[in-house]
């Protein structure tokens, strides 16, 4: 059986950016320039073909990462255009888990913004070999050399220019190519080819100072680079090339690149770089798993020959075809009506169609060999983040891990007939986002949502009303709080009931301790000699971590605490699972109230970029909204206020922001952790929340 593309020519890439760096403008060119599309779309009149959400186009930002094909040099390419809005992180996480490659995108005026910074983090855990492309040189103010130096020093990188502006602002023309020692000239116009031209005389000094640079950074990093260079042979453009690509691969440096996407400049070479220096599937180390039945540790070759092992890493409610599972293929390969294996959830699957997808349209294909990325229709019980594979060899890949929610809002259906649609609607929701949860707060009778952000919630609601078509009223953003314990305790908990016939009898004895924040809950069985028989035990871990969701202090969900259960008692006629859950919650809430419990409030990292004039009235403010700037950086005319700031002060800081400089700053807020929350206003929410009970 021969493969439909070789393994060699295949890049799986995604572009990762700041919000409005230009990813989403790069890639409709991409499109452009390999023939995938015949009209250029465009961000601005709600053209993108990769913006294809109806939100997306009505707000001219991307919400969901969206996946396309394109053929260059014999390539297949592979492309994954990712959200740039903090609130949509998930989708760069989960496309950053299944590409081999990365293109950063920034603007050339701003540099390396806040989100690139934590994009650039997300890539690193990854190992995710990356190109630099700095975007928008036809902007007043766009500075390559700048936003080279903050790629270094923001982004701890190792940058290798390899090309150089021909100009900037309103005279950028084009690039200079280090490796070729060429000047390419782009008029604009969409259809026209890049022109060669001389490199011009006031630039050949910075020329050969960059070359040599290059030949020098490379030299430190790959030792045939070195030899040659030691040697004092000239390096040829080939050698060049490839000793990027090995560095590249390597993760030990990042060729960079400049252009404008929306002007129609560079991005064939950008094309170019893109084969020559990011990895194809076969670059990469054998995949590792566990295998599903000793949990010893394996790998699997990147081969069709191989058995077959996918990750599942996105969900989404198609409104036409219904529900659409994307998947990578790690190795191995899978036919149309082939069965397999989802070891994650211990369920088999049948695989029903096999769709390549271009944004949103889809075109049939009869087999996915390693190294596809596709999606299937058809899986019913396989979710974001679930190993596929070999039925008789099954495995475990490495799963994605999503930040928590920090925001929420209560929603109410309209009518009637809007409850039971929008229960199904948020249930499909919630599979697509797995960083959207939906809870269910019986004291208030209230369905609760919460996600990453406003802009998130906001987003989610109105895809409930366009796409589902649902009525719903929503409250006030609220802060997802959190509780849990400051010194360890032990505790019992007792559930027994004597009426007349058969009783009830469940008793434990636990041990609570704090754990540090975010690693969550842990269970441990330390019970000896069978104090409590065996089939209960699972029973009061139920009981704690029903107890737990529910909370104690104020409600919200009890977390980063560890429970053991090292003694107890039971009844031969009397106990039951249902005595020893109870028996669980019951301790657990005595046991959370005895050990100076606190709440706990999300830190969100703020950045805010302002002109001078402004510093003082946003430090100001900042300050009295418990704000703590941890430090203020000049870069060029614009200062950058780096604070951490609790998310509950953060409501509306956009319009705030805006009436304290009259629209000339920018910010951006993201997750930073949980922290206690002061005590004066622990009292504040413990009390809203008796009220809420009581009132
Ligand atoms: N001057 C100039 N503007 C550009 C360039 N590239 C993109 N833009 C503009 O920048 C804005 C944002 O572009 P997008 O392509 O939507 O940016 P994005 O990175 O996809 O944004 P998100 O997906 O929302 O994070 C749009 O108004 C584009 O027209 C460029 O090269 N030069
Ligand atoms: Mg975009």
């Amino acid at each position: 059986m021969s493969r439909s593309f070789p393994l060699a020519r295949i890049r799986n890439i995604g572009i990762i950016a700041h919000i409005d760096a230009g990813k989403t403008t790069v890639t409709e060119r991409i499109l452009y320039y390999t023939g995938r599309t015949y009209k250029l779309g465009d961000v601005d009149s709600g053209t993108a073909v990769m913006d294809w959400m109806e939100q997306e186009r009505e707000r001219g930002i991307t919400i969901t990462a969206a996946a396309t094909t394109c053929y260059w040099q014999d390539h297949r390419i592979n492309i994954i255009d990712t959200p740039g809005h903090v609130d949509f992180t998930a989708e760069v996480e989960r496309s950053l888990r299944v590409l081999d490659g990365g293109v950063v995108v920034f603007d050339g005026v701003a540099g390396v913004e806040a989100q690139s910074e934590t994009v650039w983090r997300q890539a690193n855990r990854y190992r995710v070999p990356r190109i630099c492309f700095i975007n928008k040189m036809d902007r007043v103010g766009a500075n390559f050399r700048r936003t080279l130096d903050m790629i270094e020093q923001r982004l701890k990188a190792k940058p290798l220019p390899v090309q150089l502006p021909l100009g900037s602002g309103d005279s950028y023309q084009g690039i200079i190519d280090l490796v070729e020692n060429k000047a390419w000239y782009f008029d604009g116009e969409p259809d026209s080819e890049p022109k060669e031209i001389a490199i011009p005389e006031s630039d050949e000094a910075l020329c050969a100072e960059f070359r040599h640079a290059l030949i020098e950074k490379l030299a430190e990093n790959d030792d045939r680079i070195l030899e040659a260079y030691l040697e004092g042979h000239e390096i040829t453009p080939s050698q060049l090339r490839e000793a990027l690509r090995r560095v590249t691969l390597a993760n030990k440096g990042v060729p960079i690149l400049c252009g404008s996407a929306l002007r129609n400049k560079g991005i064939q070479p950008l094309l170019d770089a893109i084969v020559s220096y990011l990895p194809s599937p076969l670059d990469l180390p054998p995949v590792r798993a566990i295998d599903a039945k000793t949990g010893a540790e394996v790998t699997r070759p990147v081969s069709d020959e191989a058995p077959f092992a996918a990750l599942a890493f996105k969900v989404v409610a198609d409104p036409f075809v219904g529900r659409l599972v994307y998947f990578r293929v790690y190795s191995g390969r899978v036919e149309v009506g082939d069965q397999v294996f989802n070891a994650t959830r211990g369920k088999r699957e049948r695989i029903g169609r096999l769709l390549l997808m271009h944004a949103n349209r889809r075109e049939e294909v009869n087999e996915a060999d390693a190294g596809t990325i596709v999606a299937t229709m058809g899986l019913k019980n396989t979710f974001t983040g679930d190993t596929l594979c070999d039925t008789s060899q099954p495995i475990l890949l490495e799963s994605i891990r999503f930040p928590e929610p920090v925001l929420a809002v209560s929603i109410e259906p309209k009518t009637r007939a809007d409850q039971d649609k929008m229960i199904d609607a948020l249930q499909k929701l919630t599979e697509e986002d797995p960083t959207f949860k939906v809870s269910y707060n019986e004291e208030t009778g209230q369905t609760i949502i919460s996600g990453m952000g406003e802009l998130h919630l906001e987003v989610i609601v109105n895809r409930l009303v366009s796409e589902f078509g649902v009525g719903a009223r929503v409250g006030k953003p609220r802060v997802a709080y959190k509780e849990t314990i400051t010194v360890p305790v032990q505790v019992e908990g007792k559930f027994v009931r004597q009426t007349g016939g058969h009783g009830q009898y469940g008793h434990v004895w636990l041990q609570l301790e704090p754990m540090t924040r975010g690693s969550g809950f842990q269970f441990i069985d330390a019970i000896k000699g069978a104090t409590i028989p065996k089939q209960y035990i699972p029973a009061v871990e139920q009981g704690i971590k029903e107890a737990m969701e529910t909370g104690v202090l104020a409600g919200y969900p009890v977390v980063d605490i560890k429970a053991t259960l090292y003694d107890g008692s039971y009844h031969e006629v009397d106990s039951s699972e249902m005595a020893f859950k109870m028996a669980g919650s019951i301790a657990l809430r005595e046991g959370v109230l005895k050990a100076k419990p606190v709440i706990l409030e999300p830190i969100m990292k703020l950045e805010v970029v302002t002109p001078e004039q402004f510093l003082g009235d946003i430090i100001g403010d900042l300050n009295a909204k418990r704000g703590h700037v941890e430090n203020i950086e000049a870069q060029g005319e614009m200062y950058i206020i780096h604070c951490l700031i609790p998310l509950a002060e953060t409501f509306g800081y956009a319009t705030r922001l805006r009436s304290l400089t009259q629209g000339r700053a920018t910010h951006s807020l993201e997750f930073f952790q949980y922290k206690e929350l002061p005590a004066e206003l622990t009292e504040e929410i413990t009390e809203q929340a008796v009220g809420k009970r009581y009132g």
